[in-house]
């Protein structure tokens, strides 16, 4: 009879599946009590700057599913906005970064984020002048995989202004 052999496979793939939540329990003395248990989980901060180089400092982003992140983008360039405005754009998982970059271009008046590409941005800042700052927080997305994030100001994706969030 193969039935037992099987029926263990299952026992153990559902075991397996079962451990995978470890980190979850940081065991943190309990300075400031029970209440500690119940905080929903704390949003991260990852600031990024962007200036007249057209580079991003930071090109690869790391998150677990579901985990808030707040990314701060700041603009320590000193061009005006209107040669060298920063934004950064999170694509959704799949989504061509060249092509939302490419139908930028004529969406000047949304501040490069095209109107008809809307549906592909899982978060995006305000587009930002020299020495400006903005924020956003969201929720990374379920879904393991690697999203493109990039500028979408004209040209600047082109000569490298762009990265990479992983959720895994
Ligand atoms: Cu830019």
């Amino acid at each position: 009879m193969k039935i037992p052999s099987l029926f263990i496979t299952l026992v153990a793939a559902l075991a397996a599946v079962g451990c995978g939540k470890k980190d979850a329990e940081t065991s943190a003395p309990a300075a400031s009590g029970a209440a500690a248990k119940e905080q929903p989980a704390a949003v991260r901060t990852i600031e990024i700057t962007a200036g007249d180089n057209m580079k991003f400092n930071v090109q690869t982003i790391e998150a677990k599913p579901g985990e808030q992140l707040k990314v701060v983008l700041t603009n320590i360039g000193t061009q005006p906005k209107e040669v060298m405005g920063h934004n950064w754009v999170l694509l959704k998982k799949g989504a061509d970064p060249a092509a939302f970059n490419a139908a930028a271009v004529t969406a000047k008046a949304t501040d490069y984020i095209p109107p008809g590409l809307k549906d592909q941005v899982v978060a995006h800042t305000a587009l930002l002048g020299p020495r400006k700052s903005d924020e956003i927080t969201f929720t990374v997305p379920s879904e393991m995989g690697d999203y493109p994030f990039l500028c979408s100001f004209p040209a600047h994706y082109q000569v490298g202004m762009k990265g990479t969030l992983t959720v895994k």
